[in-house]
């Protein structure tokens, strides 16, 4: 048995050496509250380091990523500056165990969130909307966790860029979501496939954040969950998305 504080050393070390670990579910058990401080734990040490803590993502909700992983629930997980992608700042694959991209839909608060709220409450509480590219890696071996596991592992969160920030349109339904690798489609969604719409994954986002004391404060960013299932990187270099009506964002891995 490890206590919480040694899984979430474990799974730091882990993402830093890019040295996959073995699952902690096999060989024992533990709850989802218990995963929830683990990955509070985890995050802390990225804090240690100097890192800022600047957004959430919602994990499964699609039906694409539920069947994809093996698990049946929603989870949420901590994006911290050290995750940031943009024009300067490539993906280091070396860096990372076995990085997939996912595309996404990133929202951010226009005031700190302090309840839960419903869908049709989420326009008041947005000023942008963008196309986002999720980067994930697993610190478990061969990509397999069980709901704890992941959650401990503060969701697979590895990276994440965003394009820019878009008006809010009054409704995110039916857009098609296309993902190249070099230029070539490697996955196509619709943001139908999250939640059947993206305000129903941010509605859930401050439902799972108030139960498991995450904050969400003006100016954070907020990752919707991916519309599809999510591709190793491997040998690709340019990794971009297109969403309908939200632009491109895009990154490069090296
Ligand atoms: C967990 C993270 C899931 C999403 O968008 O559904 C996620 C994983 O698949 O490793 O980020
Ligand atoms: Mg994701």
């Amino acid at each position: 048995m490890t206590t919480i504080s040694e899984k979430a050393a474990i799974l730091h070390h882990s993402a830093r050496t890019q040295q996959p670990t073995a699952q902690f579910s096999t060989t024992e058990q533990y709850d989802l509250e218990s995963a929830y401080k683990v990955q509070h734990k985890l995050v802390g040490h990225r804090v240690n380091e100097g890192h800022k803590i600047v957004g959430v993502k919602m994990g499964f909700t699609s039906h694409a990523k539920m069947k994809q992983m093996g698990v049946k629930d929603m989870i949420i997980g901590q994006l911290t500056t050290d995750m940031q992608l943009d024009a300067n700042t490539p993906l280091i694959t070396s860096k990372c165990c076995h990085p997939r991209a996912e595309p996404e839909i990133a929202f951010r608060l226009s005031k700190d969130i302090g309840r839960v709220l419903k869908a049709q409450e989420i326009l008041e509480h947005i000023d942008g909307v963008a196309s986002a590219i999720e980067v994930i890696d697993s610190r478990y071996e061969n990509f397999k966790f069980s709901l704890e596991d992941v959650v401990a592992d503060n969701c697979s969160s590895c990276a994440f860029v965003v394009g820019p920030w878009c008006e809010v349109p009054l409704g995110l339904n039916g857009l098609d979501m296309i993902m190249c690798f070099n230029n070539t489609v490697e996955a196509r969604g619709s943001s139908n496939a999250i939640l059947d719409n993206p305000f129903e994954a941010m509605a859930a986002a401050t439902r799972l954040a108030n139960q498991h004391g995450i904050g969400l404060k003006k100016g954070m960013i907020v990752l919707a969950g991916a519309s599809t299932a999510a591709s190793f990187i491997k040998e690709t270099t340019e990794v971009s998305l297109e969403v309908d009506g939200l632009g491109k964002a895009a990154f490069t891995a090296l």
